[in-house]
């Protein structure tokens, strides 16, 4: 007789690949939501995986009392009670790394989309408003002569600050502490990286500690020339100041791919004509997803038979 099969709880939404893999390799039980009322009492003690892209709470975590793995698809697991884990020596993965140059990439489109109005430009051509009322008009933001400023230079935001080298662009940033492998000019704070520079991009994690961190503090510092990007958490940005800097033109304009309530976006946002919006989709191609979702159920698979987690978040290393 073999052994039974590990079971593997996925609570909510994940990507197809995770589901189909984690139904192969093991004994997979998929709950509308991350309500652990939703698992049979009778099947809740054999649960010893979770693959998850949605909130995991202590409370949803204690119902299962063999759980010894959380593999969160995503790089940012700040939906993850990462304390509570660590303290109960639950295993947590992400999917870093795998995703850091799809995720740059879509940053520059952002940041030239917001700069050069192409969304717009093409929305013009489409509406027959080319060969009616003549040529778009010249945009007044450009890349050309702008610094940029990172805030979370970590593997995502080093990925950026390469290219951003190739665009010819000045680079700054701003982490906790100061890197010593690269050559950026460093601020100690963030609306002191703000003050310095005219595009702002962020790509720090979310979590307490970057809850509305880009406040109106920060946008006075960036300034009515300034440009804020933002790739990291909708979380991060105190959202209702910035729409009041956008309107006020305190700063110039916005790129954003995340949103502090999402789905929903609000609709002063949307009825802003200086802002460029994109539905969370920075890492959102086939081949980066697949990656994201192998990296995921490896992480289950290596913990499970035994081995070291390939990547463990830093709270849960050993
Ligand atoms: O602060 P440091 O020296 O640990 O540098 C990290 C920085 N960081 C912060 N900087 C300022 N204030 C904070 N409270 C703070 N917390 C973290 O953000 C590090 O340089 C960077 C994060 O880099 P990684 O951990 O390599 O993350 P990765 O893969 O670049 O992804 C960043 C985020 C994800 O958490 C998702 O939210 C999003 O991008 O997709």
């Amino acid at each position: 007789m073999t052994d039974p099969k590990p079971v593997i709880l996925i609570p909510g939404r994940i990507n197809d690949r995770v589901r189909a893999r984690v139904e192969a390799e093991f004994d997979c039980i998929s709950i509308a939501s991350a309500d652990a009322g939703l698992v049979d009492p009778a099947r809740r003690s054999a649960v010893v995986g979770i693959a998850a892209m949605t909130s995991i709470t202590a409370q949803f975590m204690d119902a299962f009392e063999n759980l010894a793995i959380i593999a969160n698809y995503g790089v940012g697991y700040d939906a993850v009670d990462i304390k509570h884990a660590a303290e109960r020596g639950i295993m947590v993965t992400n999917t870093p790394d795998v995703l850091s140059d799809e995720v740059a990439d879509t940053t520059i489109a952002l940041v030239l989309n917001t700069l050069r109005e192409f969304p717009k430009a093409e929305a013009y051509l489409r509406a027959g408003r080319w060969e009616s009322e003549g040529g778009y008009p010249l945009t007044s933001m450009t890349l050309r002569g702008r610094t940029a400023g990172i805030f979370g230079l970590g593997r995502i935001g080093l990925a950026i600050g390469r290219r951003l080298e190739g665009f010819g662009t000045p680079i700054h940033y701003h982490n906790r502490s100061q890197r010593n492998d690269v050559s950026y000019t460093y601020h100690d704070s963030l609306v002191g990286l703000a003050n310095a520079v005219d595009l702002l991009i962020c790509v720090v994690p979310g979590g307490a500690e970057t809850d509305k961190i880009i406040d109106h503090k920060v946008f006075e510092a960036l300034g009515e020339n300034g440009v804020l990007i933002n790739v990291g958490r909708g979380q991060s940005v105190d959202e209702p100041a910035l729409i009041k800097a956008l309107s006020q033109r305190t700063i110039a304009a916005a790129g954003l791919d995340v949103f502090a309530d999402e789905p929903r976006v609000p609709k002063a946002l949307l009825d802003l004509p200086n802002v460029c919006l994109l539905p969370h989709v920075a890492s959102a191609s086939i081949a980066t997803r697949n990656a994201m979702a192998d990296l995921c159920v490896d992480n289950l698979v290596a913990w499970l038979s035994g081995k070291p987690a390939i990547t463990a978040v830093p709270e849960t290393a050993s």
